[in-house]
């Protein structure tokens, strides 16, 4: 190990002066390996593995615009450049990937000489597609490659990036073509600035940031190794975007874009004549009417009919013209104020005015056999109208993903009507582009997180866990079981703060629901039964004297030490969340009679999405948000964890969304917070490749000059093998070095082990070409 000089790391400069470094952020002074000075690509070739020269290594890269560095082979760290770079996604970048790494792919079956390709998505999605078809057998296979990072890191935009390399298959075709021209992979591409338009929205920390989230998959047949079918699992659409934003935000795309487009029948004008609007950010300048166009067109290419395009366009807009109306009580009722706003909002929604007013203003409850109807007061009634608001969005979101899965499960059923057994679910590739981690603040610095955080953290805390499982704990439990010498090393766990969340006896999921299901139970209550939760990453903010002394929790969530509030220790960060609306939000209930009006309402699309919708809010114990989104998340793990996974962990340099600007205590406490530095550990001392004994035989058997059916065992291939002199003199020399060990059944290689066998095995087959 030599080291050349020492360095100062700091938020702005490599080298810093002293007398400066009082006054940045970070600076911290190491002794710098060189080759972190070269920017290497994979972190595990740095000779010292301290956490300076890994930040070190990836800020000499980035500065050189080369984002995405490796850690071995399963994990890439990318970092956000917020600004475009043509040239490591251009045409030519991309075919490198797909002729050169995919055809030494093909040739070996194995990963040989990944190496000498540079980290990049690219490489990681050829990776997986040549992982998928690895294995002989039409066992199901599942590849996956999960994407996280705090919100505004880049996961988005990576899995574009990803689907435009799976996609560009195509040309090559890869991706099947059906009727009209149209290939899957328009199709697929059509989807995205949809859903974007729907579900992303512009954030404090993000101008497009993914209000839900999204596991992509795309099923390719085993036989002409073609994408057959895709679909687009969902997770928690953040509802309460339509009614409510903070003045740095703003609603769902789509509204501003249907103003923008200026259709006369809409009859919209500005973003700021909206209450649903007119809080939010109103200088942010998007080309919303060119935005529009290309929503359009995208509805088009997934086989909206013009007719349903209009009536969803209708339903957007009606939305706007109902926040605008008005309600107004006379002590006794409430009644809506016959204007413009409540007749054009009538019309679009295709919902008669007195229907309005009944689902807006009145209660109505059965008692026996007879309908008893009850008059809301002012509050109850804007907060009915909003609610209406909120679940008609959401409906529509998501019969808009019915329909766009439908779309691409008709070519499904197209395709294969006349093959008997389809292999279409065998061999799947799975993207997951998830909601970021995200601490809301207001101008003041002060946190502002609601229920929607809390799920959206939570989810991220599952994803952290799963990497830490993938990461740790499988592959301590395997070398374990194999008997391979190892020293264990610890890991970052999260699963306190996830059990405190979630376990099923006592937890903030478990006293959330318990108060939901019990009618007149409300926010109060919620919060009081959090006294009986561990206090280990919980502080309640009524009990003030823990929080001021709690060292862990960040200054500023101290002050906002008001009567309602809960802070908890998340693993990327402290975040305080008030409980006000939490039991409601998780209620989400309706005014029942949205069940009868809706169906009928004369606008075709609203009609046919509330025709579908079966009233489920009876039960709340199984139909409360928490309960509901737990499902999907443990199907989405169930599903994750029988993938082969690759971790892309997004990073985001610096919170000014300034390009090419590396900020690196922002850097490190998110590779801290994502546990990167014990991976690093773990995979420089562990073993990157492992084939069964009797896979290593067959795989090398030319090497020796007897058919794998007459050896023995592993032993007897290793003294065979110990036989020729060049290899007998590499085998001494790494079994020293620990480059590989015999486990009970299979053999841990680290890569270059494999290596020099694969070359040889290249040698004996161009000699055997040459030889014919
Ligand atoms: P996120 O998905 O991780 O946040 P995005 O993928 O939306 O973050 O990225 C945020 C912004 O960063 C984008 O709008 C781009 O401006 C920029 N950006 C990200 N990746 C790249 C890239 N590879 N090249 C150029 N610019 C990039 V969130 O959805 O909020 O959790 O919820
Ligand atoms: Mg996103």
């Amino acid at each position: 190990m030599s080291f050349d000089d020492e360095i100062w790391i700091d938020d702005e400069k490599e080298v810093c002066k002293i007398e400066k470094l009082n006054e940045t952020k970070f600076a911290t002074k190491f002794r710098v390996d060189p080759l972190s000075k070269q920017g290497i690509d994979d972190l595990l070739m740095l000779s010292d593995l301290n956490e300076y020269n890994c930040l070190h290594n990836i800020r000499v890269r980035y500065l050189k615009e080369q984002i995405y560095t490796q850690i071995g082979s399963p994990i890439l760290v990318s970092i956000n450049p917020y600004v475009f770079l043509p040239k490591i996604y251009n045409q030519e970048t991309l075919a490198y990937y797909k002729v050169k790494l995919g055809q030494s792919q093909a040739s070996l079956k194995t990963s040989t000489k990944q190496n000498e390709f540079q980290p990049h998505l690219f490489k990681i999605a050829q990776l997986q597609f040549d992982q998928l078809f690895e294995s002989p057998t039409k066992e199901l296979r599942i590849c996956s490659m999960i994407i996280s990072g705090e919100s505004g890191s880049g996961k988005t935009e990576s899995t574009k990036i990803l689907l435009k390399y799976l996609a560009a298959e195509s040309k090559s075709g890869l991706f099947r073509t059906i009727q009209q021209g149209q290939t899957i992979e328009q199709q697929i591409f059509a989807s995205n600035p949809v859903l974007e338009a729907f579900g992303n929205a512009k954030t404090a920390r993000n101008d497009n940031s993914s209000r839900f989230g999204k596991f992509m998959h795309l099923y390719f047949n085993a036989d002409t190794k073609r994408v057959s079918t895709a679909k687009i699992d969902k997770y928690l659409l953040e509802k309460s975007r339509v009614v409510k934003i903070s003045s740095q935000e703003r609603n769902y795309h789509i509204f501003y874009q249907i103003i923008g487009a200026q259709i006369p029948e809409l009859q919209l004008t500005s973003p700021s004549k909206y209450e649903y609007l007119k809080n939010g950010d109103l200088s942010y300048n998007r080309n919303e009417k060119q935005e529009f166009e290309e929503t359009d067109i995208c509805l088009d290419n997934l086989n909206f009919s013009p007719n349903e395009k209009k009536y969803i366009y209708h339903t957007l807009a009606g939305l706007l013209h109902l926040g605008n109306v008005k309600i107004e009580y006379d002590q006794v009722k409430s009644t809506l104020k016959l204007d413009n706003s409540l007749k054009i909002a009538s019309e679009l929604l295709g919902i008669q005015i007195q229907q309005l007013d009944d689902l807006i203003c009145k209660v109505f409850t059965s008692v026996g056999k007879e309908i008893v109807t009850k008059n809301n007061n002012l509050e109850n009634a804007q907060s009915a109208r909003d609610t209406l608001a909120k679940h008609i969005y959401e409906k529509l979101f998501n019969w808009l993903i019915d329909k766009i899965n439908q779309q691409l499960l008709n070519i499904k059923s197209l395709s294969f009507q006349n093959q008997q057994q389809p292999q279409l679910t065998k061999h799947m590739i799975g993207i997951l582009d998830i909601f970021g981690f995200e601490i809301f603040t207001d101008l003041n610095g002060l946190h502002t997180n609601s229920f929607e955080q809390l799920n959206i953290n939570f989810t991220n805390e599952k994803l952290q866990q799963h990497f830490n499982l993938q990461m740790f704990v499988t592959e301590q439990k395997e070398y374990d079981q194999e008997s391979i010498k190892w020293q264990q090393i610890k890991f970052p766990d999260n699963k306190k703060i996830i059990d405190l969340i979630e376990n099923s006896s006592v937890s903030i999921y478990k006293m959330l629901i318990d108060q939901t299901i019990v009618q007149n139970r409300g926010d109060k209550e919620f919060l009081s039964s959090l006294k009986q939760l561990p206090k280990d990453n919980l502080v309640l903010v009524s009990d003030l004297q823990t929080a001021e002394i709690e060292p862990r929790f960040d200054k500023k969530i101290h002050r906002v030490a008001k009567f309602d509030w809960f802070c908890l220790k998340h693993f990327a960060g402290a975040v305080a969340y008030n409980v006000a609306g939490f039991v409601e939000k998780n209620r989400d209930s309706i005014n029942g009679e949205v069940f009868k009006i809706l169906p009928n309402s004369t606008n075709p699309v609203l009609k046919e999405i509330w025709s579908n919708v079966s009233n489920d809010y009876q039960n709340m114990k199984l139909n409360n948000v928490v309960t509901k989104f737990q499902n999907s998340l443990k199907e989405l793990l169930n599903l994750l964890n029988m993938s082969i996974p690759k971790f892309i962990r997004c990073i985001k340099p610096n919170n000014f969304k300034q390009p090419l600007t590396f900020e690196a205590s922002e850097v490190r406490r998110q590779m801290t917070c994502a546990g990167l530095m014990e991976a690093i550990q773990i995979r420089k001392a562990g073993y990157e490749i492992r084939l069964k004994h009797i896979d290593f035989i067959k795989k090398y058997q030319h090497l020796v000059n007897k058919n794998f059916k007459n050896i023995k065992n592993i032993e007897e291939m290793f003294k065979l093998l110990g036989e020729n002199q060049k290899i007998g003199q590499f085998l001494k020399e790494q079994q020293n070095q620990l480059s590989y060990q015999m486990g009970k059944t299979k053999i841990f290689m680290k890569q270059h082990f494999r290596e020099f066998f694969d070359t040889l095995l290249i040698e004996f087959r161009l000699k055997y070409i040459v030889k014919i």
